[in-house]
């Protein structure tokens, strides 16, 4: 016994957050009050995410009811939020009894949103790659235990992986005290800190942290004195393909065209929970263009920080040269590889060679099998030239 690997002791351990870092739940949140607030003729933009991250579930309240203009008090908005859940209730009591109703809404105690709340995009790597290197892992979440427990049920695999879990209720000062580790926390106890804001624009109020990484993708464990990924392929990162299309609709009109790299924008509308799914970047796939054929294609998800977009928005640019524009053409994507995190440049020069890099990377990645056969996917067949069935 004394013979396993000696080295082992000496790796670092890491401290996990669970929402926002490794699960979803501003998606959820979301789509709760996006439900809520079509009763009053409201929109949920996302916005009033920003003002409620962090909040108790209280001043939570208290600021949905204020920047929607809600005809109601506080106390009569927690009343009106519990009664959505009432079935779960009926399942869920011994757990529930726990919750007022903007708990319910931030916290999640209810199994009927638990299950819907999904791994973050290189949540199950990172657990899995740490796991499989022996290096321990605690889960630290200001959340109530008993939540804690429950959501990490739904994702296979995670509760045997941590050898301490801890909950907000189980220690006498919650975050930021040392006690369970946020940012602040983390680095009141020494510690090196990796910040993942999930909510976008947000990194200058991590500056305390060592590292603020855009998504699970960019970190690089090797920093901090842990096991290197081995999954990064000839510079790009292979991923869980996922899909998305709709028409070529007009862009930004910036004269991407001009500049030498033309984007096929489509339009994004029904697609918000898909794109809030995937963190900002640069990814690269296969188009599927309706009447012309399958091509090679690398795109940016996310705001463009060198324009400073307000929307979130997929930019594909087809690797292939056009006679002609094709607007209004449906297009298909399948998006199978990650490349870098969307950044910033001081001169558009400097973001144009980016993009050509970029470019030759996925160019050649897709020829490797693994990326190259999703050019025969199912999706990506729509209407081809001499095919009449569609
Ligand atoms: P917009 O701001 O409207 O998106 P762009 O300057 O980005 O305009 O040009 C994109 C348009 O150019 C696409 O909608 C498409 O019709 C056309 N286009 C031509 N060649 C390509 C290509 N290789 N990749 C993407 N779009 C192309
Ligand atoms: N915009 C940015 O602001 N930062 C980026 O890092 C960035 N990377 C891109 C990578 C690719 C492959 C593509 C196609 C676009 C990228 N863009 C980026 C978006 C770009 O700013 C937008 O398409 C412009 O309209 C191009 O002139
Ligand atoms: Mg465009």
């Amino acid at each position: 016994m004394s013979m396993t690997n000696p080295l082992k002791k000496f790796l670092p351990c890491v401290i996990l957050d669970l929402d926002g870092t490794l699960l979803n739940t501003d998606g959820i949140v979301s789509d709760v009050l996006r439900v809520y607030l079509n009763k009053y003729g409201k929109q949920w933009d996302g916005k009033a995410a920003y003002r409620i991250v962090g909040k108790t579930p209280s001043e939570a309240a208290a600021v949905i009811v204020e920047d929607f203009g809600l005809p109601l008090s506080t106390d009569e908005f927690v009343s009106e939020i519990t009664p959505m859940f009432s079935a779960q209730f009926d399942l869920q009591k011994g757990i529930l009894e726990h919750f007022d109703g903007v708990e319910l809404l931030l916290y999640l105690p209810c199994e009927y949103m638990w299950c819907k709340v999904k791994a973050l995009p290189g949540a199950n790597r990172l657990i899995n790659h740490f796991r499989g290197h022996g290096v321990q892992m605690a889960l630290a979440s200001n959340s109530p235990r008993t939540n804690v427990d429950t959501k990490i049920s739904y994702q296979p695999g995670w509760k045997e992986s941590f050898s301490v879990i801890i909950g907000g209720d189980e220690v006498t000062a919650g975050k930021p005290s040392p006690e369970i580790p946020g940012v602040t926390a983390g680095k009141g106890a020494d510690m090196k800190v990796v910040a993942v804001p999930s909510l976008p624009k947000q990194s200058h109020l991590y500056t305390s942290a060592d590292e603020v990484i855009n998504s699970l993708l960019d970190l690089r464990p090797e920093m901090w004195g842990l096991p290197p990924f081995e999954d990064w392929i000839e510079g790009t990162l292979p991923i869980e393909p996922w899909y998305i299309g709709g028409p070529v609709v007009k862009g930004f009109g910036r004269g991407s065209k001009v500049l030498g790299i033309p984007t096929a924008n489509i339009s994004t509308e029904g697609y918000s929970t898909l794109l809030q799914e995937h963190p900002s970047g640069v990814y690269f796939g296969w188009a599927g263009l309706s009447m012309k054929g399958v091509y090679k294609m690398v795109m940016s998800i996310g705001w463009n920080p060198y324009f400073d977009n307000a929307e979130k928005t997929i930019e594909p640019w087809l690797l292939h040269e056009f006679d002609e524009d094709f607007y209004g053409e449906e297009l298909r994507l399948a998006i199978v590889g990650y490349i870098r995190p969307e950044a910033n440049f001081s001169s558009l020069e400097d973001l144009i060679k980016r993009i050509h890099e970029d470019r030759k990377m996925a160019e050649k990645a897709l020829e490797l099998p693994l990326y190259s056969n999703y050019r025969n996917d199912e999706y990506l067949k729509i209407s081809l030239p001499g095919d009449e069935s569609h």
